[in-house]
C-alpha cells in the first residue's frame, strides 16, 4: 500500500513536467511584430485547462520568434502563463 501511494505521488509530481515538455499544435492567424504579439489558433492545452481548441493572442518571449513564422503557418509551440499573460516560449513550424 505504501509503495502504491509513493508511486502515485511521483506520478502526480512529474505530470506537469511532462506537459511542459510537450508542444501544442496550432496555426498562426496573425503576427504583430511591432507589438511583440502573435495570434495562434490552437488545439487543447491541458496544462492551462483549455480542453477545447481556441484562438488566442500571445506575447512572444523573444521578438525574434516572430520573424520565423507568418500568418497561415502550421506550428508547434509551447507557452507559459506569466502573471495571467500567456507568453510563447517556443515555436517551430510544423512539418
Ligand atoms: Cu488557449
Amino acid at each position: 500500500m505504501k509503495t502504491t501511494t509513493l508511486m502515485l505521488a511521483i506520478a502526480l509530481a512529474t505530470a506537469p513536467y511532462c506537459w511542459a515538455q510537450s508542444l501544442t499544435d496550432g496555426q498562426v492567424t496573425k503576427v504583430d511584430a511591432s507589438a511583440g504579439k502573435i495570434t495562434i489558433k490552437h488545439g487543447p492545452m491541458k496544462k492551462f485547462d483549455m480542453d477545447d481548441g481556441m484562438t488566442m493572442v500571445y506575447r512572444a518571449q523573444d521578438p525574434a520568434m516572430l520573424q520565423t513564422v507568418k500568418a497561415g503557418d502550421k506550428v508547434k509551440f509551447d507557452a507559459e502563463n506569466v502573471n495571467g499573460q500567456f507568453v510563447v516560449t517556443k515555436i517551430q513550424k510544423a512539418k
